[in-house]
């Protein structure tokens, strides 16, 4: 088997333009990887911890050169000479280097762009596809593989397009689609007709961090609104050929304990958020509900899912922050019946399958996440399809986003070859 014979670090930019770190693995064999990570904007508190230099003369305090410097000088010389393939003997060398509990001593941004770039450099050197290589950790290789329904983010609001409106996320999913590249078709169709629409009435066409758009409108309500009439206008059928999501991200909470919302000048108390959610629901059949209350209103979470949860996805991103614990947290108190995965939230690949494990275990949804803050790395569509994710979520099907869709049609002809 091949070992790894050397780790090169690097401080690159982010679509954001913020820094963050990319590391390359060279192999015995001559095979090499690199990865880098992303970034989130809404961040849940239980993430783990992004190490950031806190140099005020760089980037703002955002470098990550510490997080480098750690790579290479902690990390590198403990798994020079490691199998590449043994990603669970890494991982953990890894996070016992680090000794804390949230990453916060190397940096999960370091640990986990070793991690990545460890999994895609066992992936070539084994002279697998990555996302075979990644079934092969869950046992899965006997299951038929399959790409995981994605949805679009197509409007956006909240931390996404400060100014806006105040849900983060407004998302397409395809439900006619027979195959990936159909969805893409609808996606893409239904994206220009919305574009067409904002310009029409005069709102703007500019784009939000995950490439949706980010028009001023009164209120949520006038979003979904928007949206439903862009479906309309593509020629497909809304409620039939395409559903509609949200991820509330519920940043609107204030002071602790009211919600508010650009729909109505009083704040909303739990009961008035689920009635405000069971009436969208309703009215625009969301199939999809991320992060409807804030991440420790476990009242509120238990009202919505008491509510909602037997006719569509209430699903925890924020509350669950692909943690273990807080999963065990959010299956306790019976909050949600779907969960986001994210690796960046957890900081390696071993602990991020662990997760998607005890979620599948309990047959939760698994929807894998990029991050607001992507770089050009496509580790995540090979890591969705090799967990057998139900759905994805990469952000609108423009811009640097279209590299993770379309890593996903690449997989969908690679799967057809084995
Ligand atoms: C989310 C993500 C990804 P961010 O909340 O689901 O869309 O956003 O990366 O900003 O946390
Ligand atoms: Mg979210």
């Amino acid at each position: 088997m091949a070992k790894i014979k050397q780790v090169l670090a690097e401080e690159i930019l982010d679509s954001r333009g913020n820094p963050t770190i990319e590391t390359t693995i060279i192999l015995s064999d001559g095979v090499w990887a690199k990865s880098s990570v992303p970034n989130g904007a809404t961040k849940g508190v239980y993430e783990a911890s992004q190490l950031r230099d806190g140099d005020t003369k760089r980037f703002g305090g955002l470098g990550v050169k510490n997080a480098v410097l750690n790579v290479q000088t902690i990390i590198a010389p403990k798994i020079v000479g490691m199998d590449c393939t043994d990603q669970q003997k890494i991982d953990k060398l890894m996070i016992e280097l680090d000794g804390t509990q949230n990453k916060g001593r190397l940096g999960a941004n370091a640990i986990l762009s070793v991690s990545q770039a460890v999994a895609k450099a066992g992936a070539k050197s084994s002279l697998l596809p990555l996302s075979v290589y990644i079934r092969q950790f869950l046992g899965l290789n006997d299951k038929p593989a399959k790409i995981p329904t994605p949805m679009f983010n197509i409007i956006e609001g909240g931390k996404h397009a400060q100014g806006s409106i105040n849900f983060q996320e407004f998302l397409l999913v395809p439900a006619s689609a027979k195959t990936y590249s159909e969805s893409l078709e609808i996606a893409s169709a239904v994206y220009s007709s919305l574009r067409t629409l904002l310009r029409d009435r005069n709102l703007s066409t500019l784009n939000a961090d995950e490439g949706g758009f980010s028009p001023v409108t009164s209120s949520n309500i006038e979003a979904l609104n928007l949206l439903k009439q862009a479906i309309d206008q593509s020629g497909y059928k809304f409620s039939f050929d395409v559903f509609l999501g949200v991820d509330a991200a519920a940043h609107f909470f204030l002071d602790g304990k009211e919600y508010r919302l650009l729909d109505r000048p009083t704040p909303y108390n739990q009961d008035d958020l689920v009635e405000y959610y069971t009436n969208i629901f309703n009215e625009y059949s969301l199939i999809y509900i991320e992060d409807p209350f804030a991440e420790d209103d476990w009242e509120g979470w238990k009202k919505i899912y008491n509510a909602l949860s037997s006719k569509t996805l209430i699903i925890g991103d924020d509350i669950t922050t692909t943690n273990p614990y807080r999963l065990q947290l959010a299956l306790d108190n019976n909050v949600i019946n779907g969960m986001v995965i994210k690796p960046n939230q957890a900081g390696t690949v071993t602990e991020t399958l662990a997760v998607v494990e005890m979620a599948k275990f309990k047959n939760l949804k698994i929807v894998v996440s990029q991050r607001s803050g992507e770089t050009m790395d496509d580790f995540i569509a090979d890591f969705a399809v090799g967990v057998g994710a139900d759905y994805v979520k990469f952000g609108a099907p423009v811009h640097e986003r279209v590299l993770k869709y379309n890593r996903l049609t690449e997989i969908e002809a690679e799967l057809k070859q084995i």
